[in-house]
């Protein structure tokens, strides 16, 4: 009995160790449901979550950037050459002889360059050393810009450029004024693209050998050595009329011409000073290479010589900085882009008197 009832202690005591056991089992199980639900269910503790989620999410993207950054950093990026076009173009023929069909008309010309959309034009099969934007000041010379049309697109062509022609139009009847022209050429083409080079081309100058790169260089460029008019021979030393090739920058840090040259002459020798003050120096190709066939022609009614001219050029270091691109204004007419060049129409008011 005596073992029994020991026994029967002994159990007891377990037993109410087990049922204590029991309890703590069930408060901690319960209690540690009530705080998972909770957190899960407080808006609070759930953005809480959330953020530390979004903030870890973050950590790790930028994270992955980074890492992406060093992995190209380690890679030199170099501007990848494949594709572009190469320092002398296979299509160039040299000398040409140039021929002025009388009955030529503008269809003929636009069915000759199915390639040249809306005045410009680009080689399909390599990318170009330059962007290049021919510029050309003209009022009622429209067979000029036949003739120049027909053999510039061609003669482009075979050079791999990219490029594009704008026809700058004086309308009216006021003086010509061909360096303001170009200066309202240059402002208006750089709304378009952000051309590289850009040619000053006379409406009446065909060139007649396609060496004659339309590139522009470390300087300014005069392209025109010799005309048939003058034996091919250079006119003068100083002399920068015709065609002529200056870089965006080139052209900006002279503040363009001058746009108080009205009627002719003078405004070719004013640019040459120009840049001559930028301590820029003229550049011109062999005379072989640099030579032109002027279509004939007399002086143009409105575009009168201009007394003015020898006055205007002992100015210019005076009033380069405030006579220019900066002080140009103009009346824009339209702007047309006709299939073979891009047509700007311009109108000026009368000339300011030279003070
Ligand atoms: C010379 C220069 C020219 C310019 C001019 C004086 C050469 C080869 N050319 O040209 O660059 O310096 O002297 O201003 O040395 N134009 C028209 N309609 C007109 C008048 C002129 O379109 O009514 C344009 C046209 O693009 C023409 C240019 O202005 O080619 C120059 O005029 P120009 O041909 O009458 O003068 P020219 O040949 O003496
Ligand atoms: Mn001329």
């Amino acid at each position: 009995m005596g073992f029994s009832f020991g026994v029967l202690h002994l159990s007891y005591k377990f037993r109410l160790l087990l049922v204590l056991a029991l309890c703590v089992m069930v408060v901690g199980w319960a209690s540690s449901n009530y705080i998972m639900v909770a957190l899960q269910e407080t808006p609070k503790a759930k953005g809480l979550l959330d953020n530390l989620v979004l903030e870890r999410e973050e950590e790790e993207e930028e994270e992955n950037q980074n890492k992406q950054m060093i992995s190209t950093m380690k890679v030199p990026t170099v501007k990848s050459t494949v594709g572009q076009c190469p320092a002398r173009s296979p299509y160039l023929r040299g000398p040409s002889k140039l021929t002025f069909k009388a009955s030529l008309t503008l269809e003929e010309v636009e069915e000759e360059n199915p390639q040249v959309m809306k005045g410009r034009y680009h080689p399909a099969e390599c990318s170009a050393l330059q962007r290049v934007a021919i510029l050309i000041p003209h009022r009622n010379r429209e067979k000029h810009l036949l003739y120049l049309l027909e053999h510039l697109h061609p003669f482009l062509q075979r050079q791999q450029l990219d490029y594009g022609i704008y026809v700058i139009h004086q309308a009216g009847n006021t003086k010509f004024n061909r360096a303001k022209l170009l200066n309202v050429g240059y402002l208006e083409a750089l709304k378009e693209e952000n051309w590289d080079c850009f040619i000053f081309h006379d409406v009446d100058l065909v060139p007649e050998n396609d060496f004659n790169m339309y590139t522009c260089g470390k300087q300014p460029k005069h392209l025109v050595v010799g005309r048939n008019s003058t034996g091919y021979r250079l006119r003068y030393q100083g002399y920068f009329g015709g065609v002529t090739a200056l870089t965006r920058d080139q052209f900006s840090k002279v503040n363009g011409f001058s746009n108080n040259y009205w009627g002719w002459g003078g405004e070719d020798d004013d640019l040459r000073i120009r840049v001559e003050m930028q301590k820029m120096k003229v550049m011109r190709p062999s005379p072989d290479i640099a030579k032109y066939t002027m279509i004939f022609h007399t002086r143009d009614r409105g575009n009168e010589e201009n007394g003015e001219r020898m006055k205007l050029l002992r100015q210019v270091s005076r009033v380069w900085k405030t006579d220019g691109l900066n002080s140009c204004s103009y009346k824009l007419l339209s702007v047309e882009h006709n299939p073979l060049y891009i047509n700007v129409t311009v109108h000026f008011s009368m000339q300011p008197k030279v003070s």
